[in-house]
Parts: C-alpha cells; sequence; structure tokens
C-alpha cells in the first residue's frame, strides 16, 4: 500500500511525465512549421515516450491499489527563435525531470516504500539516457553551427536519431 505522501508525489509525476509530452508534441509542431521534417519526427517519437512513462506510473499506482489523479496542465511553449533554443530548452527540461525523479526516489526512501524505491530506478536510468541524448544532440547542433545550410545539415543529422530509441 502507498502512503499519502508517496501517493501525491506519483501524482505529480504523472503531471511532469504528461506535460513533458506536450512540450515535446508542441516542440513538433514548431519544427514542422519551420520545415524541419526530421526534427519534427524526432519530438514526435519523444512525446509518445513521455506518454508511455506517464502510463507507467499510472498503471503501478493502479497495481498498489492508489487511484492516479490527473491535475491541471500548463499550456507549453510554442513559440521558439531557433532550433538550438528547442533542443537547449528540451535539455533544460530533461534536467528538470531528472530532479523530479530524485524527489521521488528521496520520498520513497525516506516512507521506507521499497517496492516503489526499486520501481522508480528504471526511471532514474531513463533520465540518464535522456539527458546524455539531449546532451549529445546539443553538441551535434554546436559543431554543425549556424552558417547558411546548418538548418538543412541539423535536419540531416536529427534524422540519425529518428527510431532509434524504439529500437534500443
Ligand atoms: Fe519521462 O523521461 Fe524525459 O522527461
Amino acid at each position: 500500500m502507498l502512503s499519502e505522501k508517496m501517493v501525491s508525489k506519483l501524482n505529480d509525476q504523472i503531471g511532469v511525465e504528461f506535460f513533458s509530452s506536450n512540450i515535446y508534441l508542441q516542440m513538433s509542431a514548431w519544427c514542422d512549421s519551420q520545415g524541419l521534417e526530421n526534427c519534427a519526427s524526432f519530438f514526435r517519437e519523444h512525446a509518445t515516450e513521455e506518454m508511455t512513462h506517464m502510463h507507467k506510473i499510472f498503471d503501478y499506482m493502479c497495481e498498489k491499489g492508489a487511484m492516479p489523479v490527473i491535475g491541471e496542465l500548463a499550456k507549453p511553449k510554442d513559440n521558439y527563435a531557433t532550433i538550438h533554443d528547442v533542443f537547449e530548452e528540451a535539455y533544460e527540461h530533461e534536467k528538470f525531470v531528472t530532479s523530479t525523479i530524485n524527489d521521488l526516489v528521496s520520498v520513497a526512501y525516506e516512507e521506507k516504500d521499497w517496492a516503489t524505491f526499486n520501481y522508480l530506478q528504471w526511471f532514474v536510468a531513463e533520465q540518464v539516457e535522456e539527458e546524455a541524448l539531449f546532451g549529445k544532440v546539443l553538441d551535434k547542433i554546436k559543431l554543425i553551427g549556424t552558417g547558411g545550410e546548418s538548418l538543412y545539415f541539423i535536419d540531416q543529422e536529427i534524422g540519425t536519431l529518428v527510431g532509434a530509441e524504439a529500437e534500443a
């Protein structure tokens, strides 16, 4: 059985994962509007992945006999100056999500809720991967630079990552 505090924190995380999905879906729409098709696919894919994270927590709560409660979600930002800004914000957002997962793990530890503590280790590992992924993309964008044809090459490069996570 989950403690009241654990339930409340897991509900918060459902909101974080839901919001993450919306942020990436909106980023995908922005990329599409700029003709960056591969970047759009990349974020679309990532939005779906975040939704699976939300479902994972939702299902875990149900399995443990608690009722998940979906809270209000903020509106995601829908305008960006450059594709670099999009990835920079995505990277910062992933760092924020890592901090919320770490928080959850701390609560599970304090509550001596070892089942949840153990369950959350998957999310800890996932955040390591996601931060590394967005960090890698940012490095590549910096390498390609902001010259005339850079947008084309950035989009080509991001295209190599589409589908990669699903295969991993
Ligand atoms: Fe849910 O993994 Fe990123 O945020």
